[in-house]
């Protein structure tokens, strides 16, 4: 089994950016707590994180030997049709997380395109939104 994890605009800069927001965690250790527990369940991991939503489109319609893609969409979940439609033409499984809890902040974060052409959300545990995610969809794969 093959999950492919993709990370949006501006969460190469998590550690470093509004670490009472996002954690103090960089994405190369949340990476890294991801790839470990991919070891311990058994299954393979791709990573990719892109600040431009035309590379995120491309890089999902060559997913064709991934069997799921989980997903922290960031700022694009607010705002990318682009996206949703990529995700949605492929047909992969999907899971939509996020670090914060969307809900508690602004107005404009409430909603996600994503959410809709997703099998669920984990949101605000910081990286375990990721984790729980993994372990989440690594289930849904596996029935
Ligand atoms: C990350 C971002 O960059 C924001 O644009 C989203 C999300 C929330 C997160 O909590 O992981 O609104």
């Amino acid at each position: 089994m093959k999950i492919l994890v993709l990370h949006g605009p501006n969460l190469n800069l998590l550690g470093s950016r509004e670490p009472e927001v996002y954690g103090k965690l960089t994405l190369a250790e949340i990476n890294e707590s991801l790839g470990a527990l991919a070891s311990e369940l058994g299954c393979e991991l791709e990573t990719f994180q892109s600040n431009s939503e035309g590379a995120l489109v491309d890089r999902i319609h060559s997913s064709t030997a991934v069997d799921g893609i989980l997903i922290n969409p960031a700022a694009y979940t607010h705002t990318s049709v682009a996206l949703r439609d990529a995700l949605a033409a492929v047909g992969l499984p999907t899971v939509e997380v996020h670090l914060s809890n969307v809900h508690r902040r602004e107005e404009f974060r409430h909603h996600s395109f994503i959410a809709p052409i997703a099998v669920g959300q984990v949101i605000g545990f910081g990286c375990d939104s990721y984790l729980l995610g993994l372990r989440a969809l690594f289930n849904l794969i596996k029935k």
